[in-house]
C-alpha cells in the first residue's frame, strides 16, 4: 500500500468521525451568570499566574493559528505551523468547574485550515469538531472543565494529515487546576518536548517536512520548546532553596519521553499530569507518553547547572537537552568534591 493511499484512508475515517459530531455552537444568551474573564496565556517557558479565585468562572481563551518560517536550530529554519506565533503554543490555566470559551482564529494568510483537540475537553474530537477554521475565519467552542489535570492540546485537522499539523508545531498545554489551586512554589516552568521530521538539507536552508521520516519514526530533531538550542541559550533559572514546579508536555508526535534532570531527584511526580491522584515521590526518571504530560515538583538544594534531558540519551544529539541554572551559596553538607 502506498503512503499516499494509506494516508487518504486514514484521513477519510477521521473526517467522517468529525462530521457526525453534533453541533454545539455558542448561542447568544446561553452563558450563565458566572463572572467572565479573559485568560492570560503565556509563551513557554512562562506559566500563567496561579488561580486565586474559588468560584467557577466563564473563561475566554483567544488563540490564533498561523504559519511562518522560523529557527528550528542555529543551522536551519523550518516552516512552522502553530498557535499565537510560537512553538509550542501558549499555556492556558483554568480551574475545574470553569466554563471555557475557545475563540480560535486562523490568520488570513494561512494556507491550511486548522482546529484544536483539547485533551481537557469531554466531547467529540476534544473540540476539534467545533473548531475547524478556514484562513481568515474564527470558530468558537464552549466546554466545561470536568477534571483537574495537566492536558495537551493540538491541531487535529485531517488535511493534509493530522500528524503533519502536530509535527509542524501545533500544540500546547492547558492546566485545569483543582478548586483552591495548587500549593505555592517559588518557580513554575512550562516545557514541551517534541520531534521534527525533516528532509535532509544544508546549513542555512529552510528544512522541509518529511512524512516518510514521520512514518519511520526517525526524527531529525528532538527539541524542547520548539528549538534545538532554546533552553541552552535561555536557561531556566532558580535560587537555592526554591521549589520548582515543571509542567512537562510530550507533544510527540511519535516518541515516548524518559524525562530526567541530571543531578536532581523529583520530590513529587504527578504521573501523566493527573491532579486527582496522589503523586509518586522520590523519582529519578519519569515516562511521559506522546500526547501526554507530567507535572513534577522538586526543591533545588545545591547551586550549579543541571541538564534537563530525555534519558533516551542519544536524543540529546538531536536537541533534547536544556539547562537549569541554580544560584546561591554552596552546600558542602550535601555536595562537595574531596581531595
Ligand atoms: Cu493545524
Amino acid at each position: 500500500m502506498s503512503i499516499s493511499f494509506s494516508r487518504n484512508l486514514r484521513n477519510a475515517g477521521l473526517i467522517s468521525a468529525f462530521v457526525i459530531a453534533p453541533c454545539l455552537a455558542i448561542a447568544p444568551g446561553a452563558a450563565s451568570a458566572m463572572e467572565t474573564i479573559k485568560a492570560v496565556v503565556t509563551a513557554a517557558p512562562n506559566v500563567p499566574p496561579p488561580i486565586t479565585r474559588h468560584e467557577a468562572a466563564n473563561v475566554i481563551v483567544e488563540l490564533e493559528a498561523s504559519e511562518w518560517v522560523g529557527k528550528l536550530s542555529d543551522d536551519n529554519n523550518y516552516k512552522f505551523w502553530g498557535f499565537n506565533g510560537t512553538v509550542p503554543g501558549p499555556m492556558v490555566r483554568v480551574m475545574v468547574g470553569d466554563t471555557v470559551e475557545i475563540h480560535l482564529k486562523n490568520k488570513a494568510d494561512s494556507k491550511e485550515s486548522h482546529n484544536i483537540d483539547f485533551h481537557a475537553v469531554t466531547g467529540p474530537g476534544g473540540g476539534a469538531a467545533m473548531l475547524n477554521t478556514e484562513p481568515g475565519q474564527e470558530s468558537k467552542l464552549r466546554f466545561k472543565a470536568l477534571s483537574a489535570g495537566l492536558y495537551f492540546y493540538h491541531c487535529a485537522t485531517a488535511s493534509p494529515s493530522i500528524p503533519e499539523h502536530i509535527a509542524n508545531g501545533m500544540y500546547g498545554a492547558i492546566l485545569v487546576e483543582p478548586v483552591g489551586g495548587l500549593k505555592h512554589v517559588e518557580k513554575e516552568f512550562y516545557v514541551v518536548q517534541s520531534e521534527f521530521y525533516t528532509k535532509e538539507g544544508k546549513k542555512g536552508e529552510t528544512l522541509e517536512f518529511s512524512f516518510e521520516n514521520g512514518l519511520a519514526e526517525a526524527p531529525s530533531h528532538v527539541v524542547f520548546n520548539g528549538n534545538a538550542q532554546s533552553l541552552i541559550k535561555n536557561p531556566l533559572k532558580a535560587k537555592v532553596g526554591d521549589t520548582i514546579r515543571m509542567f512537562y508536555i510530550n507533544a510527540g508526535p511519535n516518541l515516548v519521553a524518559s524525562w530526567h534532570i541530571i543531578g536532581e531527584i523529583f520530590d513529587r511526580v504527578y504521573m501523566h499530569g493527573s491532579l486527582t491522584t496522589a503523586p509518586l515521590e522520590g523519582l529519578q526518571t519519569t515516562l511521559v507518553p506522546a500526547g501526554g504530560s507530567s507535572m513534577a515538583e522538586f526543591k533545588v538544594e545545591v547551586p550549579g547547572t543541571y541538564l534537563n534531558v530525555d534519558h533516551s540519551i542519544f536524543r540529546i544529539a538531536k536537541g533534547a537537552v536544556g539547562l537549569l541554572k541554580v544560584e546561591g551559596p554552596e552546600q558542602p553538607d550535601i555536595y562537595k568534591g574531596l581531595k
